[in-house]
């Protein structure tokens, strides 16, 4: 049993409905309702920073512009702001999720602190694209090598992510496996009959999808799933959030008409409204290192239609919490939304959906965050 003291942290992350940006806030407010005091640190106020708490600060990271950058230099205005609010607030850790350009700002700031004699150690937690897609590239990878060497502690959202870092980066010192976590006060099924007679009257099934709409997420496989499944049996579609794709893919359920069986409902704050109407949650991704959205929806007892790519398999339980399979075959991931669909397996997998995601729950993970501070 460990007890802990209350300590003064930096974090610094995306402000936006992104899982590692969602992920940071949450984990700050935890933390700021268990004493310690909080500061954000990013370009924006995070979306989840909503509510008054006054262990919780936030610090917008501006600058102003010059005719002669083409690029705004932003990390330089980051390290810059970190440098400042450490001294300021004398913080003793900064904690950045996603590690560009956070990482890198941080180490700077860390070096630059140190030639006045103030210590400050780093935890840097990778959350996906930023080792998987982004990372990787030549035009970061020298930078993301040099900033996990100097971070104090590296730690990744899964233990596949914790691999694709071996392999794709030149850094072999420790990485700590640290998953995501639900908060359960939000998400839990709730009773919302009205709103699920008003989507589904004739007590269609009710399949979701949730996501920034990026290529990596692979909506239009989506769609084509849920015609399938809504070729055998009555069903609805509902797509939360927005991006690249979504022109596109409402484009399509124009040309094949199904506008009036798929709702694109937009960004929403509120999704565990939404999930808690749900049967089941899709989520064809080509690369996704835990999928936290998947989590959500467990949480809210809906099971999981995936890919077996990542971190998806530790999340979705194959063939207990939902199924997994190949990037692409939305065939086999149509097959087995039925199986999952029929009235005799459906509680079961809801069941199971749940009890998987507790394991998840936040009082399991963030002493293993204050074990780290
Ligand atoms: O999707 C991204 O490009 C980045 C990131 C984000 O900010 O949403 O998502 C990643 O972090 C989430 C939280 O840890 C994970 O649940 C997502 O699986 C991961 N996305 C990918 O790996 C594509």
């Amino acid at each position: 049993m460990y007890s802990y003291i209350d300590m003064n942290l930096g974090i610094v992350c995306y402000p936006t409905f992104g899982g590692s940006g969602v992920v940071a806030t949450e984990l700050g407010k935890a933390l700021a309702d268990k004493g310690h005091v909080v500061h954000f640190i990013s370009y924006d106020q995070p979306v989840r920073l909503d509510v008054f708490n006054q262990n919780l600060y936030y610090h917008e990271v501006s600058f102003n512009n010059y005719p002669l950058f083409k690029y705004a230099p932003y990390e330089i205005a980051l390290t810059s702001k970190i440098v400042d609010i450490v001294k300021a607030h004398k913080l003793e850790v900064i904690h950045v999720h996603y590690a560009i350009p956070h990482a890198a700002a941080a180490v700077t700031a860390k070096h630059i602190l140190a030639r006045e004699g103030i210590k400050l150690k780093i935890v840097t937690t990778l959350h996906g694209t930023d080792i998987t897609l982004v990372g990787k590239d030549q035009s970061y990878e020298p930078v993301v090598s040099y900033s996990l060497h100097e971070s104090d502690v590296v730690t990744a959202v899964s233990a596949s992510l914790k691999r694709e870092t071996y392999a794709n980066f030149s850094y072999n010192g420790d990485i700590q496996v640290i998953p995501n976590f639900i908060d359960f006060h939000r998400f839990n099924k709730q009773p919302k009959d009205h709103f699920k007679k008003v989507i589904a009257p004739n007590n269609e099934k009710i399949l979701v999808h949730t996501s920034n709409f990026r290529k990596v997420k692979r909506v239009p496989d989506v769609l084509a799933i849920y015609r399938s499944v809504a070729a055998k049996i009555p069903a609805k579609l509902l797509l939360i959030g927005d991006g690249p794709d979504r022109a596109a893919v409402e484009e399509e359920c124009r040309n094949c008409e199904v506008c009036a069986d798929v709702t694109f409902l937009g960004k929403q704050e509120a999704v565990e409204e939404i999930l808690s109407i749900a049967d089941l949650f899709l989520i064809p991704s080509e690369t996704e290192s835990f999928g936290l959205a998947a989590l959500e929806a467990m949480a809210c007892e809906v099971p999981v239609i995936s890919t077996n790519t990542g971190g998806l398999p530790e999340v979705n339980i194959d063939g207990v919490t939902g199924y997994t399979s190949n990037i692409g075959d939305v065939h086999k991931m149509a097959a087995d939304a039925l199986t999952i669909l029929k009235d005799e397996n459906l509680a079961l997998f809801k069941k199971q959906a749940k009890e998987h995601s507790l394991k998840y729950k936040l009082e399991n993970i963030l002493p293993l965050y204050e074990q780290l501070y």
